[in-house]
């Protein structure tokens, strides 16, 4: 082999373009992630555009640039993958998924398919069973009195709800929560967190790809929908399994760390609570502040097609760009007020469901559970107290808590 040859094949230094702010943060230590706001206010006032040296790709952590980004999918696609790991230069670690690893045509019609499957109408359908579910639970809670709010509340609910609902089996739904973090971590480095998580993953891969299966699940779920959608001709079989999986990636770790949150954020602010519990029918609006202030999902990515000029920086194609949508969701530039948590506020041009063709096609079930929770918590739990310290979880791209210590006190009507 000759000097060209292995200089061809050497891995390419990305470089930052010269008048780019350089940044030494490294979004996925654990010191970021205890408590990230600061470091995100640094990475958005080095600049709209800045390099993360550390990883050797751009990050846009203001509002303003991450709506740029997100609402031009033909130069920052999602086919290359969502997470660092560039699809085209690096084996993925699971077959890519059909509607966000991908773009339009082929996320089109997916997208299509997922969404109306989980259309208004569809929802309408359940939430009297959602409700009945949230009300038999938080009752039993507040009769409990001391719990922990992250296994008997945050999980219990959307494993038992949500996961009916697209119709999985009862038995080892616990491996949808280590798939799930596997999923969440996948999208950042392949750092330690991502190996160790990898490791432990066991049999629940093989769950997960059992419980996608038609046999494997109920008539009536969205899982069964979507597999009635290949039978239509619009998916294919294979890609109703695919669909179902999606389903179970993203549908989990996201409102149970969402669930997680709002009752650490009310724990905190009794004023806010208060305010709550004097008219749950707030919840929804607060459940939206919740997602602003502590956004369970952090940051993902795009690449660009092509050669481009974003916020005055040249930069090549193949380039990842972290997209930091929680710090967008803390951005003074576009928030009053943007440290407080006020669920008077409203808060719907929040990120935590991104924006543009690839926005969240779960937000509406999300917004659903969320609200649901909160609700049937206003109605009757007077206070709610952290009984010790919160544990974090750390996850690569996804925030809540492992483990919540509080006690409720029942209203008196
Ligand atoms: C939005 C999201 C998160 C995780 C997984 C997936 C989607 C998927 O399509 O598998």
């Amino acid at each position: 082999m000759n000097q060209t040859a292995v200089a061809d094949l050497a891995p390419q230094r990305a470089m930052p373009a010269p008048n780019v702010p350089i940044v030494n943060i490294d979004p996925y230590s654990e010191e970021v992630l205890t408590d990230p706001y600061g470091y995100y206010e640094q990475l958005r006032d080095a600049g709209p555009l800045v390099w993360l040296k550390e990883y050797e790709t751009y990050a846009v952590a203001r509002h303003e640039a991450v709506t740029r980004v997100l609402t031009d999918p033909k130069t920052y696609c999602s086919s290359a993958g969502v997470g660092l790991t560039n699809f085209h230069t690096e084996k993925p670690w699971r077959k890519p998924s059909i509607i966000l690893e991908v773009d339009p045509p082929e996320h089109s019609r997916t997208r299509k398919v997922f969404v109306r499957i989980l259309s208004p109408r569809a929802l309408n359908k359940l939430r009297e069973r959602f409700e009945r579910e949230a009300e038999a639970m938080v009752l039993r809670l507040i009769e409990k009195g001391e719990y922990d709010g992250v296994t008997e509340l945050a999980e219990a609910y959307p494993l038992k709800v949500f996961a009916d609902a697209v119709g999985v089996p009862p038995d080892g739904r616990q491996h949808l929560l280590p798939y799930g973090d596997m999923v969440f971590n996948a999208f950042g480095p392949m750092n330690e967190r991502f190996k160790q998580c990898f490791a432990k993953l066991g049999p629940s891969i093989e769950w997960i790809n059992m419980a996608c299966q038609r046999e494997n699940l109920t008539k009536d779920g969205f899982g069964a929908d979507l597999y009635a959608a290949a039978d239509a001709g619009e998916l294919t079989h294979e890609e109703a399994g695919l669909l179902v999986r999606t389903m179970l990636s993203a549908g989990l770790d996201t409102t149970i760390y969402t669930i997680g949150n709002a009752l650490a954020c009310f724990a905190r602010h009794p004023d806010q609570w208060k305010i709550v519990t004097e008219n749950p029918g707030l919840a929804r609006q607060a459940i939206e502040e919740v997602l602003r202030y502590e956004s369970t999902f952090h940051s993902f990515y795009r690449t660009t097609t092509q050669p481009t000029t974003l916020e005055n920086v040249a930069l090549d194609a193949e380039q990842k760009i972290l997209v930091v949508v929680a710090s967008a969701n803390r951005d003074p530039r576009h928030w009053q007020n943007a440290d407080s948590f006020d669920v008077t506020r409203k808060a719907t041009s929040n990120m935590a469901f991104g924006t543009g063709i690839h926005g969240c096609a779960g937000q509406m079930i999300a917004r659903l559970e969320g609200e649901i929770i909160l609700k049937a918590l206003a109605t009757h739990v007077d206070k709610i107290e952290l009984l010790g310290k919160p544990h974090l979880h750390f996850n690569n791209t996804v925030r809540g808590y492992s483990s919540l210590p509080i006690r409720v006190t029942a209203k008196k009507h």
